[in-house]
């Protein structure tokens, strides 16, 4: 049976996806060239490090890792002047009801991000003690599609993967969770989320038992 839902927090509980997007299409604008929101799917879930390189490789320039730290540096300076202004009212909509299903069918939880941001964003937005477990960009040593944030938290809960249904809005995140042996709920597009078990808008268009109904099929 299942027993515990994985969220992921970017993009599934809040929008900080777009903050991120700002941050890095700054970054990019100031070294001479541009992203598009297309372009920005290929970072979603990825973390910063490897984000930068796939930037800079769009970009064409090859640089030396002390200018590649600083640059890291500096995007992450610009994002946490956008984060610092989130408040609880930028919780993504449907997220309360979502999890007051979530209590009512005693399910554990944890978030599963790759972001070193994930517990000042949490505190912002009021939900930092919402979560059973919480594993972050500074618990782990490989970021999403790697497994091993989703693994983490099924271990951190004291359950199988088996068990366990992780919510990704990202490509990188689906196959993370499907690498992990979990049923994993798309949150976007379904011709981006094409590895995910469901895809849904948002987890506004979701119930519990609609997921634990496929999840359990
Ligand atoms: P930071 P998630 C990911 O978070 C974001 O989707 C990704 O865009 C970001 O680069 C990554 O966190 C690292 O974030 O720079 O704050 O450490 O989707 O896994 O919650
Ligand atoms: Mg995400």
């Amino acid at each position: 049976p299942i027993t515990a839902f994985l969220f992921d927090l970017d993009g599934v509980i809040v929008d900080t996806a777009i903050y991120h997007y700002q941050a890095w299409k700054r970054l990019a604008n100031e070294l001479g060239f541009d992203i598009s929101e297309e372009f920005n799917e290929r970072l979603k879930g990825v973390s910063r490090t490897d984000s930068l390189d796939i930037i800079l490789e769009h970009g064409g320039l090859t640089l030396p890792d002390e200018e590649k730290t600083q640059l890291a540096a500096q995007k992450n300076q610009w994002y946490l002047e956008l984060v610092s202004r989130m408040t609880p009212e930028d919780i993504l909509p449907g997220v309360a009801n979502f999890f007051s299903q979530v209590r009512k069918a005693n399910l554990l939880t944890a978030i599963g991000s790759v972001s070193k941001n994930a517990p000042l964003i949490l505190e912002r937005i009021g939900l930092s003690d919402t979560f059973d477990a919480i594993i972050d960009g500074t618990k782990i040593s490989k970021g999403k599609p790697d497994p091993e944030v989703f693994t983490k938290g099924a271990a951190e809960l004291g359950v199988s993967p088996a068990e366990c249904v992780v919510f990704e809005d990202a490509v990188a995140g689906v196959e993370a969770g499907r690498r992990g042996g979990m049923f994993v709920v798309g949150l976007g597009s379904p011709d981006v989320l094409t590895q995910a078990d469901l895809v849904a808008p948002s987890l506004e268009h979701l119930s519990v038992q609609e997921v634990l109904d496929r999840a359990q099929a």
